[in-house]
């Protein structure tokens, strides 16, 4: 989870592919789920204009996993301070909130280029510690950021880990993967 446009969808659905997934569910609504191709989610759902879709996705990893568990990764809307005036947009919201009482784990995405921490991380990250699932901090288009802003980044989160990484070059997805099955290791 985190703001809007800092590449949660695009994250999730690359990260996907290099888990050896081809096929992703969207959800529209509680009894609509589709499943479509990775690419074509790509080219629908990632956008750069923000909140431009609202729809569920979930992708769900079978093979090689850490203690034969099942892996479902789901995607989150942007969240952002205030009260949306669509109803639609403040469900999704709620929706996305809700999976923080109930995940194993979030990865809280962020853009690295970020001059100053957004309110809306430091609730939610201040939240996140509070939480019983584990908390990693992303900091996404690391191919964007300069060094200096990375290490900003990592340094203000310092109680959490941080991964720098980019959703478009792939770098860091390793050490994403060994983050995610370490944790699934630890969870038995
Ligand atoms: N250069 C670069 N662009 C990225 C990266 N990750 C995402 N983008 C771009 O950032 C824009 C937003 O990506 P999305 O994945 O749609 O972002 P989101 O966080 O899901 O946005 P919302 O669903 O609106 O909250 C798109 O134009 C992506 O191509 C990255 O690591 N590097
Ligand atoms: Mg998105």
């Amino acid at each position: 989870m985190g703001r809007p446009n800092v590449g949660k969808t695009l994250l999730l659905l690359n990260f996907a592919a290099y888990l050896g997934v081809s096929e992703v569910y969207r959800r529209r609504d509680l009894h609509d789920e589709t499943v479509m191709s990775v690419d074509a989610a790509r080219s629908e759902l990632v956008s750069r204009v923000a909140l431009k879709h609202l729809d569920g996705l979930t992708v769900r990893v079978n093979g090689k996993l850490p203690r034969g568990r099942a892996l479902t990764l789901t995607d989150g809307v942007g969240l952002f301070e205030g009260v949306h005036p669509e109803v639609k947009v403040r469900h999704a919201m709620a929706e996305t909130l809700e999976r923080l009482f109930v995940a194993e784990m979030i990865v809280h995405v962020m853009d690295s280029r970020m001059a100053s921490v957004a309110p809306m991380d430091e609730q939610l990250a201040a939240l996140g510690g509070t939480l019983p699932g584990a908390w990693l901090v992303v900091a996404n288009k690391a191919d964007l950021a300069s060094d200096a802003a990375s290490r900003n980044l990592r340094g203000h989160f310092a109680n959490y880990p941080v991964l720098t990484l980019s959703a478009v070059t792939r770098r860091g997805f390793r050490r994403l993967k060994d983050h995610l099955f370490e944790h699934m290791e630890r969870l038995g």
